[in-house]
C-alpha cells in the first residue's frame, strides 16, 4: 500500500462536543476538523485562541488538519456595510492559522443558510435515525410559514399541492419543529434566526442574483486567495448543500461548471475544493468520480457521504457505501488523485446515523460518535482494499 493515504479525521466542535477527543482517537483517527465556533462570526481568530485549541487537540494525542470553517460573514455575501472590514478580518485569520501550523482551511459561501434539512431524525428501516430533506415539508415552510412573497412562483402545482398537504397533516408541534430544523440553525451553521429575523435576513439579497453573488464571491478570493498563497494555507469551498437555489436565495457552488468559474477567475492552487460528495451528490448531473477526477489538483479536503433521493427531489442520508453515491468510484479516484499528487489528503465521514447506544444520548444532529465510527470504517476498508488491489 502507498503512502499516500486518505488522513482519517472527524469533525470536533470544541470543548461543548459530546463526543470527546478520546472517542475520536479510539474511532481511529490521527486527527480532528474544528473551528472556534465561540469567536463572533466576522472577527479575528487570534494566535492565542488558535493555540490553545491546537494545544487541546495535541494532548489528546490528535493533529488538527483541517478549520472547518472560518465562516465568511454576511456582508461579504451582500457587499454591505463593513465588509471591507471583515475581509481584511479574514485575511488576517489565515495569517494567524498559518502562524499556528493549521494549513487547510475550509468555508461557504451559501447565502443566509448553511446545509439544510426538515427532519432530523428520520427513521430508516434498521431502526437508526438519519436527516432528511422532504421537499413538501420544505415547500410547506416556505409557503404555509414563512409566507415568503412570490414563494408559490418557485414551485410546480405537483409540489404545491403535495405541500399543501403535508403542512394539513402536521401538528403544532411539528410545524415548529420543522421552522426550527430549517431557519435555527444546524450544527457548524454560524447562524440562527427567528422567523422575522429571517425574512429580514432574506430581503438582503433581494437585489442579488446568482451571478451578482458569483461576482462578489470572486471579489472575496481575488482579496484571500494571495494571502493564502504567501501564508501556504489552501482554502478549500464547500459546496451548496443541498447543490441548488432555495427559498428564492442564489447558490453558486452547485456544480463542476460552478467551481470552474472560480477557478478561472482566480487560478492559484490554494482556490480549492472541499469535495462533499453528500452535497454534490443531490443532483445526478453531477458524475462524482468525474469530478474527482477533473479537480484533483485542488481537492484538499474530503467529506464521505451518500444520499438517497427520490423522484419527489426528498433526499436521506444514506449509510456511508449505500445511497446514490458510487463510493467504490469515488475513493478509486481519490487514491489514483492521491497517488499522482503524491499528498495524502485528510477526510472525515460526513455525518452519520443515529444509532445504538446514541440513541439514547443527547447528539449533534448528524455528528454522534457511533454512526460516523461505522462510516469512517467502512470506508477505510474500501480504500485499503482499493490500494492493495492496484499496489
Ligand atoms: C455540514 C457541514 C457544513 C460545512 C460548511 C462548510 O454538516 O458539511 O456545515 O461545514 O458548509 O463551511
Amino acid at each position: 500500500m502507498s503512502n499516500n493515504q486518505m488522513i482519517q479525521t472527524m469533525r470536533w466542535y470544541g470543548p461543548n462536543d459530546p463526543v470527546s477527543l478520546s472517542d475520536i482517537r479510539q474511532a481511529g483517527c490521527t486527527g480532528v476538523v474544528t473551528a472556534l465556533h465561540h469567536i463572533k462570526n466576522g472577527e479575528v481568530w487570534t494566535v492565542e485562541e488558535i493555540t490553545k485549541r491546537k494545544t487541546e487537540v495535541e494532548a489528546a494525542g490528535l493533529t488538527w488538519d483541517v478549520v472547518e470553517s472560518v465562516p465568511v460573514h454576511e456582508a461579504i455575501k451582500t457587499q454591505s456595510t463593513n465588509f471591507e472590514t471583515y475581509i481584511t478580518n479574514y485575511q488576517q485569520s489565515l495569517k494567524n492559522l498559518s502562524a499556528c501550523g493549521v494549513n487547510i482551511v475550509t468555508y461557504n459561501f451559501m447565502p443566509v443558510l448553511d446545509w439544510t434539512r426538515t427532519d432530523l431524525a428520520y427513521t430508516v428501516e434498521d431502526g437508526s435515525k438519519a436527516l432528511r430533506f422532504e421537499k413538501a415539508a420544505f415547500v410547506a415552510f416556505d409557503v404555509f410559514i414563512l409566507k415568503r412573497k412570490g414563494a408559490e412562483k418557485d414551485y410546480t402545482a405537483e409540489e404545491l399541492s403535495r405541500a399543501e398537504a403535508k403542512f394539513a397533516s402536521m401538528s403544532d408541534d411539528e410545524k415548529l419543529l420543522l421552522q426550527r430544523n430549517i431557519i435555527a440553525g444546524l450544527p457548524g451553521s454560524e447562524e440562527s434566526f427567528t422567523l422575522e429575523l429571517f425574512q429580514q435576513a432574506l430581503d438582503a439579497y433581494q437585489a442579488i442574483d446568482a451571478n451578482k453573488l458569483r461576482q462578489n464571491l470572486i471579489y472575496f478570493l481575488q482579496q484571500i486567495i494571495p494571502v493564502a498563497d504567501e501564508s501556504n494555507v489552501k482554502m478549500v469551498i464547500h459546496p451548496d448543500d443541498p447543490p441548488y437555489s432555495i427559498l428564492g436565495l442564489p447558490r453558486v457552488v452547485s456544480t463542476a461548471a460552478d467551481f470552474t468559474a472560480l477557478t478561472e477567475a482566480v487560478p492559484s492552487l490554494n482556490n480549492g475544493l472541499c469535495f462533499c460528495t453528500g452535497s454534490f451528490g443531490v443532483r445526478p448531473d453531477n458524475d462524482l468520480p468525474v469530478m474527482v477526477k477533473q479537480f484533483g489538483n485542488r481537492i484538499n479536503f474530503i467529506h464521505l457521504r451518500s444520499t438517497k433521493r427520490n423522484e419527489f427531489g426528498d433526499f436521506y442520508e444514506d449509510n456511508h457505501l449505500e445511497g446514490d453515491v458510487d463510493m467504490y468510484a469515488v475513493v478509486k479516484e481519490i487514491v489514483g488523485v492521491m497517488k499522482a499528487r503524491n499528498v495524502s489528503i485528510p477526510v472525515r465521514p460526513d455525518h452519520g446515523h443515529q444509532m445504538l447506544d446514541d440513541l439514547k444520548k443527547k447528539t449533534n444532529p448528524g455528528y454522534s460518535a457511533i454512526g460516523r465510527l461505522r462510516g469512517l470504517a467502512e470506508l477505510r476498508g474500501l480504500e485499503m482494499g482499493i490500494a492493495k488491489s492496484i499496489s
